[in-house]
C-alpha cells in the first residue's frame, strides 16, 4: 500500500491534469524516514522515531521493521489504526472501479494484462516486440503508466497499435479509476489484447486491482535474484512471472535457479518464463500462454 509517495494529481494523454480524483489519498505522505531521535540504538542504524502512534519491531540485526504494526506499514503522525481505515476505503472504492472495468472486458471478450515491474526491467521493450510479433493475429490497445513523459506511448505507436498515455504525476501506481477513464478514449475492439503497463515500481502497484485477468510481473536479470523475497507482495499478486534480458546472464553472476526458487517460495502457483525481449529467445511460450488466456476471454 502506498503510503511513501505521493498520490496525486493523474493526467490522461490529451487533458488538461485534474485535480485529485475520487479515491484520493487523503493520507499524509510524510517521506524522510531519517526522524530525530529520542533514543539511541546500540547498532549502525542510528534510526530512531517518536514513539507515539505507530508500531515497529527490532529484529535481530539491528533493523527496524515498520511493517510490524496492524497496517502493515509506518506513516510519521498517523495511528495505526487511522492507517488502517484510509487504506481500506481507497482499496474500497479502487475495487468497485476494478469491478466495473472487469465487467466492461467481460462484455467484450477482452484479455487485459497488467505488467508491472521496476524501472527498467524491459515493460516496453517486451510489449513492442509482442505487439509486433501478435498484431496480425489479435487486435491490441495499450494503456502505458508513468510518472512523466509520453515516452512509452510513442514507442507503443510506433508499431502501428493504439496506446494511451497515463501520467501519474506524484502517484507511483495506476489505479482502476484511471484506466476507467482511459477506456473510454480508446476504441477498445471485441476479443482484443489490452496490455497495461503499470509505473515503474514493484512495490505500489501489487495492491491496485485494475479489472486486469492477470498480473503479469517482470524481473530482468540485472536486478538481482533476491527480488522476489525482498517485494514479495508483487510476486503473491502475479500469475505470470517474466525473467527478462535473458541474454545479458553470461556476464552476469545471476542464479537463475535460485531466483525461481525465491518466486515460488512466495507464490507456488507462479508461471514462469525466461525470456530476452531483445533476442526473442522465449516468447513464443509467452505468446502461446497469451493466445490460451485470451481464447478463455473471448467471448462466441
Ligand atoms: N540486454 C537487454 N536489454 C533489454 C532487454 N529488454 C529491455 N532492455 C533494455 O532495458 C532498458 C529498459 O527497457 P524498457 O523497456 O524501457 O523498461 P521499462 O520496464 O519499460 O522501464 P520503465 O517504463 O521506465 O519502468 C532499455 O535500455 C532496453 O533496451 C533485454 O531483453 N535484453
Ligand atoms: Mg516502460
Amino acid at each position: 500500500m502506498c503510503t511513501v509517495c505521493g498520490c496525486g494529481t493523474a493526467s490522461v494523454e490529451g487533458e488538461q491534469p485534474k485535480e485529485k480524483h475520487d479515491h484520493g489519498h487523503d493520507h499524509d505522505h510524510g517521506h524522510g524516514h531519517h526522524h530525530d531521535h529520542d533514543h539511541h540504538h546500540n547498532h549502525d542504524d542510528d534510526h530512531v522515531h517518536a514513539h507515539g502512534g505507530h508500531a515497529h519491531a527490532h529484529t535481530h540485526e539491528g533493523a527496524v521493521d515498520y511493517g510490524a504494526g496492524l497496517a502493515g506499514v509506518h506513516v510519521p503522525g498517523l495511528s495505526q489504526e487511522r492507517i488502517v481505515q484510509i487504506e481500506r476505503d481507497i482499496l474500497g472504492k479502487n475495487n468497485s472501479y476494478a469491478d466495473a472495468n472487469r465487467s466492461a472486458f467481460a462484455r467484450k471478450g477482452v484479455l487485459a494484462l497488467n505488467f508491472v515491474s521496476s524501472p527498467g526491467s524491459g515493460k516496453t521493450s517486451l510489449l513492442v516486440r509482442a505487439i509486433t510479433d501478435l498484431k496480425d493475429k489479435f487486435s491490441i490497445a495499450v494503456i502505458e503508466g508513468d510518472q512523466q513523459t509520453s515516452n512509452d506511448a510513442e514507442r507503443i505507436r510506433a508499431t502501428g497499435v493504439q496506446a494511451l498515455q497515463v501520467n501519474t504525476g506524484k502517484g507511483c501506481h495506476l489505479d482502476a479509476h484511471m484506466i476507467g477513464h482511459a477506456l473510454e478514449k480508446l476504441d477498445i475492439a471485441d476479443n482484443s489484447l489490452l496490455f497495461i503497463e503499470n509505473v515503474g515500481n514493484l512495490v505500489c502497484p501489487a495492491a491496485f486491482d485494475l479489472g486486469e485477468a492477470h498480473k503479469v510481473v517482470l524481473l530482468s536479470t540485472t536486478e538481482g535474484e533476491d527480488k522476489p523475497a525482498k517485494y514479495p507482495d508483487m510476486f503473491a499478486a502475479a500469475d505470470l512471472m517474466i525473467l527478462n534480458k535473458s541474454d545479458l546472464l553470461p556476464h552476469l553472476d545471476f542464479d537463475v535457479g535460485a531466483c525461481l526458487a525465491h518466486a515460488l517460495r512466495v507464490n507456488p502457483r507462479l508461471q514462469i518464463l525466461v525470456v530476452s525481449a531483445r533476442t526473442g529467445e522465449g516468447l513464443a511460450s509467452f505468446y502461446a500462454w497469451i493466445s490460451a488466456r485470451a481464447a478463455l476471454a473471448r467471448k462466441e
